[in-house]
């Protein structure tokens, strides 16, 4: 599939070559020297984080990294950081230890379970990691267990409207909690779209694409989404319109499902609503440009916060050809992740004032640093990038693993090592600093979760 450049990237790409060929060749081969050492360093301190996880919680969804404990979702284990994690163990080369995740998860893991789960965080955590290990490994048993998960997921979506409850139980296809939000309803085809492609079987990618247009065609008539949606009636309770948690990769799947599939429909999705985020959403303050909370109706301005969840954007505006704007924000997040030295959940960017205080050691800033290196070669975001890595271990390492802060100013850390810092937050490090063979870049598109999937169909 060829996606035409526009006028702007093809500038963006000239100014990139021509930049290089200005560069004296012995500065450029000490930056490379330097980023292939800081490559390493991201790679020991991965492997700190999962030899611990090995060590303390082996079997079990989560290490809880202080208390040396481990910790499972739903009181019985589904691997959710082996899982996770494969895709980062094998692009680090680390095939020993990628080997015997893998092994575990062929002999333990098992969905036959009487339990309730999330249908948004499986769909992007499990389905998307065993589909993307399966890709990296050719091993079937990881795709078999992919076709068993989403068939016992597929029950989520009996609901009148076609949009997913939030919980589906694994064993009984019983489903609760029709209250959900379009993160949840709209960032599923992916990794549904990707099982349909590998199997042959249309019911995945169907079920999904409907969720993700009817939650889109429920978008205000000045093209925005709400915070909050009724999967029974359709209607929305909460009309708060933002890019953070609960919308976000609704919008990243839109583009992102053109990428992938070439699928028309998502493309035109998006080019409905990138306008609307860019009229009533961004918000230049004093010369810099953040994106808030408006009202989805009214298109009036509610909230003027912005997080670490929100720094996904910039990552998604440069894959979708606007550089310029992914710049610019990335400077706003960058501010943010400075203000304390590492990032907070929420702050308020007109008076920088925190106002969550956790920092859950997120990979959305890490993405989009490493995204707006690939399209711009400029070295100020691996300058940007080591920063933030050497800010992410002084503050995060701890003697098993790494801790998430529960204050980002005391810099007290929390029992917590979501899954998600091995399989997004180390990996889009790797990235930015390896060589572009570790993972051809235009050749993949990535989950929400960092995993990337070939177009190989
Ligand atoms: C991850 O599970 C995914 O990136 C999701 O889209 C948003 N939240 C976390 C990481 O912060």
């Amino acid at each position: 599939m060829v996606v035409k450049k526009s006028a702007r990237a093809k500038a963006v790409s000239l100014l990139t070559v021509l930049t290089l060929f200005a560069m004296p060749g012995c500065q450029r081969s000490r930056e490379q020297t330097h980023a292939r050492a800081v490559a390493e360093r991201v790679k020991a301190e991965f492997l700190h984080a999962w030899a611990n996880y090995e060590r303390y919680a082996w079997g079990h969804d989560a290490l809880r990294p202080l208390s040396k404990t481990a910790h499972d979702w739903y009181g019985q284990s589904l691997l959710m950081t082996p899982v996770d994690a494969l895709d980062t163990l094998i692009l680090m080369k680390l095939d020993a230890e990628a080997a015997k995740a893998q092994a575990l998860i062929v002999k333990d893991l098992s969905f036959d379970r009487d339990i309730y789960v999330k249908n948004f965080e499986i769909t992007i955590r499990l389905l998307g990691g065993l589909l993307s290990s399966y890709q990296l490994t050719g091993d079937k048993r990881l795709l078999d267990l992919a076709e068993d998960l989403g068939n016992r997921l597929l029950p989520a979506f009996n609901s009148p409207t076609g949009l997913p409850y939030v919980y589906v139980n694994l064993r009984t296809g019983q489903v609760r909690d029709p209250m959900s939000n379009p993160a949840e309803t709209g960032t599923l085809l992916l990794e549904f779209g990707a099982l349909s492609k590998l199997t042959g079987k249309p019911i995945f990618y169907d079920t999904a694409k409907r969720a993700l247009v009817e939650t889109y065609k429920r978008r205000s008539p000045i093209g925005l989404v709400g915070s909050t949606i009724n999967v029974e009636t359709g209607a929305w309770t909460d009309n708060d319109s933002h890019i953070s948690g609960g919308i976000d990769s609704y919008y990243e799947y839109l583009w992102k499902c053109w990428l992938l599939f070439g699928d028309k429909e998502c493309l035109e999705m998006w080019n409905a609503s990138i306008p609307a985020i860019n009229q009533y959403l961004a918000d230049e303050v004093g010369g810099e440009l953040w994106y808030g909370h408006a009202d989805m109706v009214t298109g009036k301005r509610t909230e003027t916060t912005y997080g670490a969840l929100d720094a996904f954007f910039p990552a998604v505006l440069a894959l979708s050809g606007d550089v310029p704007r992914a710049r610019r924000l990335q400077s706003s997040s960058f501010k943010m992740w400075n203000l304390h030295g590492i990032e907070p959940e929420v702050i308020d960017y007109k008076t920088m004032e925190v106002k969550a205080k956790t920092y859950h050691l997120r990979p959305e800033i890490v993405e989009s640093t490493y995204y707006l290196y690939h399209y711009t070669k400029d070295q100020q975001y691996r300058q940007m990038g080591e920063t933030i890595f050497n800010d992410f271990v002084k503050y995060c390492r701890t003697e098993a693993g790494y801790a998430a802060l529960s204050d980002i100013v005391t810099k007290q850390q929390r029992d917590e090592m979501e899954s998600f810092a091995l399989a997004e937050t180390f990996k889009y490090f790797y990235l930015l600093f390896a060589a572009p063979s570790a993972l051809e870049f235009d050749k993949v598109v990535f989950n929400t979760e960092a995993h990337p999937f070939r177009r190989t169909w």
